[in-house]
């Protein structure tokens, strides 16, 4: 191996944030080296637990991201944190916020902060998402949390890498849940109630208790709804409790393997896509993309033919 790229490393695993901060855009911008890198970190993850949280703008993510990370700190458990930025207009406050928060654990080297831009992700968010878990996971980090904004398929995908999954809803999303609910009764393996102090918590519950009892979970969990109002730092524990419990009853019921192989099966599939695109495009030369599209767009070609030869082409190099 490359000496730098080992120098890189070491400091990375003796818990260098400076290092880690260096892995961390490497991977996140493809640069060169990025996937020498991954593999020689892979080997030195697994070892960290992943929590997912997400929810709609403003729920209450960050808020209860950063109550979290201080209740695993006096536990002196390190902790990551990636948030994904929203793209929506939500998000100036959002991010301001975010970086004020950040500030707060600026002095504490256990906690390690970092916002990653959607912009340009071109659909690998979730891929470049889990390659930075997995830099903070080989870092040493006790735990990973990631936050995602919305329920959406960007964030199915994404949460798809964490061990435990957290969905937070608010009161007085009216409609919202029914219209997010195919998202997220498949992803959800604990429920939050955010902003309890606002009228209509009750009802999101029933809403989400309704929304259980039509579809069972093929591993026999049952996600528990936990309200809290993060702004005050209420429920917070009992979030923890319910993280830690379901923890208990992945590994009670030797379940955390078998959901770990099957998010790596779709996550293998998105890899190999990528492989196959990126060596389709090699085969092609600048500006082939554009005749041919321009050819089939004027029916001189047939779009299945093309795509048949590229590919057959790919299968041989
Ligand atoms: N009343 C009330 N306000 C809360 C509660 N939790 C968070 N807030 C406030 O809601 C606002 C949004 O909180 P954030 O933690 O930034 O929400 P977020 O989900 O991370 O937002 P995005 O990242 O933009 O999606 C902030 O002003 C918080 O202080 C709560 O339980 N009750
Ligand atoms: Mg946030």
């Amino acid at each position: 191996m490359d000496s730098d790229l080992q120098l890189l490393i070491d400091k990375l695993r003796s818990g260098d944030t400076r290092a880690l901060a260096r892995a961390i855009s490497t991977v996140e911008n493809r640069e060169p080296g990025s996937s020498e890198l991954l593999k020689a970190l892979f080997p030195h993850s697994g070892k960290a637990r992943i929590i997912g949280l997400t929810g709609p703008p403003g729920a209450g993510k960050s808020t209860l991201v950063d109550h979290l990370a201080r209740l695993y700190r006096r536990e002196n458990r390190t902790v990551g944190i990636i948030a994904v930025d929203p793209t929506s207009p939500y998000t100036g406050g959002a991010i301001l916020g975010d970086r004020i928060r950040m500030q707060e654990h600026f002095s504490d080297p256990g906690i390690y902060i970092r916002s990653m831009a959607t912009r340009g992700s071109l659909g690998g968010l979730a891929r470049t998402t889990a390659d930075v878990a997995t830099v903070l996971d080989a870092s040493g980090r006790d735990l990973v949390m990631i936050e995602t904004v919305g329920v959406g398929q960007d964030e199915v995908d994404i949460v798809r890498l964490a061990d435990v999954t957290v969905v937070i809803l608010v009161p007085g999303m009216g409609d919202d849940v029914q219209t997010i609910k195919a998202g997220i009764m498949e992803i959800a393996d604990i429920f939050v109630i955010n902003k309890s102090d606002h009228d209509g918590a009750e009802r999101v519950e029933r809403e989400i208790h309704a929304l259980q009892s039509l579809a069972v979970r093929h591993d026999g969990w049952t996600p528990p709804i936990v309200k809290t109002v993060a702004s005050e730092g209420t429920g917070v524990k009992e979030l923890a409790a319910a993280i830690s419990e379901y923890e208990n009853y992945l590994q009670k019921e030797n379940l955390a393997l078998k959901k770990s192989a099957e998010n790596w099966q779709e996550r293998l599939v998105e890899m190999l896509r990528d492989a196959m695109l990126e060596k389709s495009r090699q085969q092609l030369g600048d500006g082939d993309l554009a005749r041919f599209a321009a050819e089939v767009a004027e029916h001189k070609r047939d779009p299945y033919t093309l795509v048949e030869e590229i590919s057959a082409r790919v299968g041989k190099s």
